[in-house]
């Protein structure tokens, strides 16, 4: 109920800024040793991690990382997440319904995306060989499950984020390129400077004439 009234005391900033700290995968930077169920635990690793101490390593050894995700709202959301492959490394991400009959899926080869069900919205570079990629999608039932599999190489991942906002720390909206009054701006303020330096040397010149007659 404070919940509720305090939602509507602040308005919509509010809302928004408590929508984005909603992750609905649980443990999606793999500091916990929860929520996973891993093909083998030694997927979760430390010698590499994006952010935080751990991350998950897709290898022979860890071929599957999957989780169960309740949706409250079957409303558009995002599905992002970080990852570091090695040379050779094939796999998939995908979110499915049971029956498979509502599906996001993202195969990715090289480092490369090969195919995608789903509407990719951001693949970005990142800093040590991390990439982060941010698709969007709508789920058709409020329980669906979450596979981070491997096929061949190996990937370490991190961050997985499931929201109805861009998760934090993605590039989804870029900065938007300048408008062209804003590059005429500055010729056009200088022009008014140099106009108004010329009016008041001939208002003086005119002054002293006049004051000498
Ligand atoms: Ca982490």
């Amino acid at each position: 109920m404070l919940l509720v009234s305090g939602v509507s005391l602040f308005g919509s900033n509010m809302r928004q800024a408590r929508a984005i700290e909603v992750n609905l995968v649980g443990n999606g930077g793999f500091e916990l040793n929860s929520d996973w169920i891993w093909s083998d635990v030694s997927g979760r690793v430390t010698n590499d991690s994006y952010s935080g101490s751990y991350s998950l390593l897709l290898s022979s050894a860890c071929v599957q990382a999957s989780q169960s995700v309740t949706f409250p709202n079957l409303t558009s959301h995002y599905f992002g997440f970080k990852y570091r492959p090695s040379s050779g490394f094939r796999g998939s991400v995908i979110i499915e319904d049971s029956s498979a009959h509502s599906r996001l899926e993202l195969e990715v080869a090289d480092g490369s995306i090969v195919s995608t069900v789903g509407e990719l919205v951001s693949n970005e570079t990142l800093q040590n060989g991390w990439r982060g990629i941010v698709m969007r999608f709508t789920p058709s039932f409020p329980q669906m499950m979450l596979r981070l599999g491997q096929n061949s190489g190996e990937a370490h991942f991190d961050d997985v984020h499931i929201g109805e906002d861009p998760p934090p720390d993605f590039h989804v909206n870029p900065s938007p390129a300048p408008q062209n009054w804003d590059l005429l701006k500055i010729p056009v303020v200088t022009g008014l400077v140099v106009i108004g330096i010329i009016g008041g040397l001939a208002y003086w010149v005119l002054a002293k004439r006049r004051g000498k007659k």
